[in-house]
């Protein structure tokens, strides 16, 4: 498949991020067909890529603060741990980052690498969130001007091929991202990153694990009520993108773990009979009383769920980090294809 780009230099005082865009367009149809299956569907879901506007960005980080959201701090903590073997003799590479968001994760392994190596690196932040994307390569521009930081506003499950090759890479797929996709469509993704990596090349991948119940729902149910509003707010993305009528306040967040699929689900229950109109795609909704809109899966991991995925997608552990309650894991892969 081929995608074009816009490509825009955005000055920041003295620096220059290079930015590709491949998803002008693509999103426009992607968002009208989504929503139309998913709101037309007998259990109602909207996909979980769609938080992700300026202010769901903005929101997720907020989430990343709050204390009950555990994920964040310990794969930092993890990271911090294994930045500087990991970075000791990393140079002249690509660093890809798929779904990079504020990129707190990144400067881990960046501060880890020395100044003179850092300057041979690239870094290829990759990110749906175009706002997002601009200010976080923008930011990491200033920390470190040494680097070549080359954005790019795409879609990574099906936009893969957009990536440059040229070199050999460390792909990263962090915050156990993982997790908000299917089954199937995660087996599809990584197969999608072996077929593109070189022999060499490595991909580290976070995991949340399976762990009690309270700590993961308290985790998606924070007490500031952060997440409720980040679970709201892809209802004013469908308002503003779609030119709908949706009211966010009508709506309760509703966070759960379902034992059986092992993952957090997240919904948005109405409080009353709703009726939605979609004028961008000339869609009616009626929502009734207490129905629910799935918006999120987030799934919980074991080692041999991981070990079973990454074999069934063509990779090879290479090596497995975790912090001391095993709560979130590091895992780096090489290609066997
Ligand atoms: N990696 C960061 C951010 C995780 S939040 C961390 O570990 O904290 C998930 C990020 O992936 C968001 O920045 C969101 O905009 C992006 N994202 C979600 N779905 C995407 C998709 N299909 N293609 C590209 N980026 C996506
Ligand atoms: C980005 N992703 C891994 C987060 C998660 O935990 O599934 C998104 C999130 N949803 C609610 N809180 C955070």
């Amino acid at each position: 498949m081929s995608f074009s780009a816009t490509v825009n230099t955005c000055k920041s005082e003295t620096w220059l991020v290079e930015m590709l865009n491949y998803l002008d367009g693509q999103y426009r149809s992607d968002i009208a067909g989504d929503i139309r299956e998913g709101l037309t569907a007998s259990q109602k879901f909207i996909p979980c890529k769609y938080f992700y506007d300026a202010h769901g960005s903005k929101l997720f980080e907020d989430i990343c603060r709050l204390p009950e959201y555990y994920p964040t701090r310990t794969e930092m903590s993890i990271l911090s741990g294994i930045a500087p073997e990991l970075m000791k003799t990393f140079v002249h590479k690509d660093l890809v980052e798929l779904g990079s968001g504020a990129n707190w994760k990144i400067c881990i392994l960046l501060d880890a690498a020395d100044r003179s190596n850092r300057a041979t690196l690239r870094y290829i932040p990759v990110d749906i969130s175009e706002s997002s994307l601009i200010k976080a390569s923008q930011d990491l521009c200033k920390r470190y001007p040494e680097l070549q930081v080359l954005g790019v506003v795409a879609d990574f499950t099906n936009q893969l091929d957009v990536l440059p090759a040229e070199r050999p890479a460390m792909f990263c797929f962090l915050g156990s991202t993982i997790g908000n996709l299917e089954e199937d469509e995660s087996i599809v993704f990584l197969q999608s990153i072996s077929k593109i990596m070189k022999p060499d090349d490595r991909l580290i991948v976070g995991f949340d694990m399976a762990k009690a119940r309270e700590i993961i729902e308290a985790a998606y149910n924070d007490s500031l009520g952060i997440t409720s509003e980040f679970n709201k707010n892809v209802l004013n993305v469908l308002n503003n993108r779609l030119n709908a009528n949706f009211d966010p306040f009508l709506f309760d967040h509703l966070a759960f773990y379902n034992k059986d699929y092992d993952r957090i689900e997240m919904h948005l229950k109405a409080k009353c009979d709703i009726s939605v109109n979609l004028k961008s795609i000339e869609l009616e909704v009626e929502i009734e009383r207490g129905e629910t809109i799935h918006t999120e899966n987030s799934r919980k991991f074991t080692k041999k769920s991981i070990e079973d995925m990454a074999g069934r997608a063509g990779l090879s552990i290479k090596n497995w980090y975790s912090d001391p309650d095993a709560w979130f894991s590091v895992v780096l892969m090489g290609s066997t294809s």
